[in-house]
């Protein structure tokens, strides 16, 4: 199939992203530039354009269908549209953690946006063994601030529902309905896994309990718009170094369950917690732990100063809402660590292991410990129980 193009909209070459920069004034018309194409993720083009004085500047661009799959997964354009909505939005609440956004061109479907490449994506660097020691109390923070400020407890009640008109994401959330929610829980085309992954694949598959549970979760995503989330808070999404951490790719940005940005964070830094060798492992779990904390401890900050609702000043209401959070984050978590095991996107933390061997262990450990959150949700008060059952299973497997 080929892709007739909308008026306006062409997909862009090293060639005209260059050429785009220097006609909307970002270089002069005589600057010799250096322009790459370095999308690595799933879905657009990402360009990096570069001058002779190292002055530098990112073009991403959506593409009109997955590029993970190809020409035959046609996808809005819109996304470009609802990622810089949600970039501009995050600018007023938590400047320090996204990219400086310089244009948007709803048409073209194009962000022009910061370079960032004095940072590292986070999930490369976490693979590599480099210390990031500001990541989780950066990411705690700009979850509290981005969910709180968002969610009926944070932002007028009124402006919210409007708000949320504006960050309407069908499909884009059904990518996630179906590739997390869905399809890896049954014998689905959209599945990819090593054969040795079978049988515990089909476990999944035919374990009603675990299904069930699933069934709640999805319907919790599809139904529970409690804060403007991120949508795919995976450790691709992030830049970071030792001082400063980035959140980029908003395109899933939709009002959904605020323990989904959170369980999808949790699940990604599990994976290095699952395939690190005993001393590497701890740092993982401090960056669990501090996750949590940081953001428990901003979001109660602002719900006791700024909270809009009368009733937050009810005893035992903001225990119950974070309560209800942490449960929400352990079930997304264990679906995001089976989905990328079996399911449709995989992740380099596991795909990237060497060894074989290795690598089938990593996973089964992941499929089993998502399984075991999935079906814990509520036997799993707080991270010291998270912890010590993923040592318990990587001890027993
Ligand atoms: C077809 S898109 C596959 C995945 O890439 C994105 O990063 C999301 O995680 C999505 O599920
Ligand atoms: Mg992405």
């Amino acid at each position: 199939m080929s892709i007739v193009f909308k008026t306006g909209y062409e997909p862009l070459t090293e060639s005209t992203a260059q050429q785009l920069a220097k006609n909307l004034g970002f270089f002069e018309d005589h600057s010799l530039l250096y322009c790459k194409e370095i999308g690595d993720g799933n879905l657009n083009l990402v360009f990096h354009i570069q001058d002779e004085e190292n002055k530098s500047i990112i073009i991403k661009q959506a593409l009109p269908y997955a590029k993970v799959v190809g020409e035959s997964w046609p996808l809005t354009l819109y996304r470009a549209t609802i990622e810089g909505n949600y970039l501009k939005n995050a600018t007023t609440i938590v400047p320090n953690f996204v990219p400086k956004i310089y244009y948007t061109d709803e048409e073209r479907a194009i962000t022009i946006m910061e370079d960032l490449s004095n940072l590292k994506i986070a999930r490369n660097g976490l693979i590599e063994l480099n210390h990031f020691p500001l990541l989780s109390v950066h990411i705690g923070e700009y979850l509290a601030k981005t969910l709180f400020y968002t969610s009926d407890f944070g932002l007028n009640q009124q402006e919210k529902k409007k708000l949320q008109q504006k960050f309407s994401n069908p499909e884009l959330c059904k990518i996630t309905e179906d590739l997390v929610f869905t399809d890896p829980f049954f014998n689905s085309d959209t599945n990819s896994f090593e054969a040795e992954l079978r049988s515990d694949a089909e476990e999944i598959w035919n374990n009603h309990t675990l299904k069930l549970e699933v069934a709640k979760l999805k319907y919790n995503f599809l139904t529970q718009g409690e804060a403007l989330l991120h949508g795919d808070l995976h450790t691709g999404s992030i830049f970071v170094n030792h001082t400063e951490t980035k959140v980029i790719d908003p395109e899933f940005a939709f009002f959904g369950p605020m323990g989904f940005d959170i369980g999808q964070f949790f699940a990604n830094l599990l994976f290095q917690a699952l395939t690190r060798s005993l001393e590497d492992r701890e740092v993982i779990f401090t960056h669990l732990h501090q996750t949590w904390e940081t953001f428990e401890v901003h979001f109660s900050e602002l719900w006791q100063r700024s909270s809009t609702e009368p009733f937050t000043k009810t005893e035992g209401y903001l225990e119950h809402v974070l309560q209800g959070i942490f449960e929400d984050t352990i079930g997304f978590a264990g679906c995001e660590l089976i989905r990328r095991t079996i399911g449709l996107a995989h992740v380099a933390d596991l795909d990237g292991i060497g060894a074989y061997e290795n690598k089938i262990r990593s996973k089964k450990l992941a499929l089993s410990l998502g399984q075991k959150l999935i079906l814990n949700q509520k036997n799993l008060p707080n991270i010291i129980k998270l912890e010590a059952l993923c040592k318990h299973l990587i001890e027993e497997i």
